[in-house]
């Protein structure tokens, strides 16, 4: 059986020594329209995407090679709300309308954050293909109201490798409800992105605080190297 570990920030990943990549899932958070595209909810805010945009190419060439890695599972998620709004928390409605576009409200790519409308899909880079899980979820973080973690323990995944946006919201979130649940995890430091670059450079730091308080992390590049010795 092959494994592989990975040059990372502040140890060498994953803790448990080398992995096998059946037990490793690449997460890829979020990179829809409505976070990185044009006509979208963070353009619509007024933000610059090309913050948000920087993680596509480096999520790009690391899913060329992990998608040949074999026994490597790639898992998407997209943030977005049922049409009717029911799952639509009134605290979210109220901030997003403070700050105009509010979830829900019509946008240049259709409803904000419903899913079903062109700004909610992820975006045609980074597409998914025939295999790999997509989950939906309502929140922030990929394990509320999910059933990823069901998924997760089905198929023996037991460590994490996190790319996507953004990086101080969902995908930190995201990292925190993993690593409480006893997921080993990496995050790829230039394929997330966020909407203030101090922001994104805070969240990162914060992983490796204490010994790596919520995992290692690493570039793509170092991840690349590390699964050459399987593809
Ligand atoms: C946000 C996300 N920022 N995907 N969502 O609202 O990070």
């Amino acid at each position: 059986m092959k494994t592989f570990k990975v040059n990372a920030d502040p140890y060498i990943w994953p803790f448990d020594g080398e992995i096998s990549p059946e037990r490793v899932a690449l997460l890829v958070i979020d990179m829809q329209t409505d976070f990185c595209g044009k006509g979208g909810y963070v353009d619509a805010m007024g933000y610059d995407i090309s913050m948000t945009r920087a993680a596509v190419e480096p999520i790009r060439r690391t899913l060329d090679v992990v998608r040949k890695v074999p026994g490597m599972r790639v898992i998407h998620t997209r943030e977005g709300h049922r049409p009717e709004l029911v799952d639509l928390p009134a605290n979210k409605v109220w901030r997003s309308k403070n700050v105009c576009p509010g979830i829900g409200e019509m946008g240049p790519c259709g409803r904000i954050l419903v899913r079903g409308e062109v700004g909610w899909d992820i975006i045609p880079e980074l597409v998914p293909i025939p295999g790999e899980v997509i989950i939906d979820k309502p929140g922030k973080g990929s394990f509320y109201a999910t059933d990823l973690e069901h998924i997760l323990h089905t198929v023996g995944i037991t460590h994490l490798i996190l790319t996507g946006i953004t990086t101080d919201v969902c995908v930190h979130t995201t990292m925190r409800e993993a690593n409480d649940r006893g997921f080993e995890c990496l995050l790829l430091t230039d394929c997330t992105g966020a909407t203030e670059k101090r922001h994104h450079e805070a969240a990162i730091t914060m992983v490796s605080m204490q010994g790596g308080i919520f995992g290692a992390t690493a570039t793509s590049d170092s991840l690349i190297n590390a699964l050459r010795v399987l593809v």
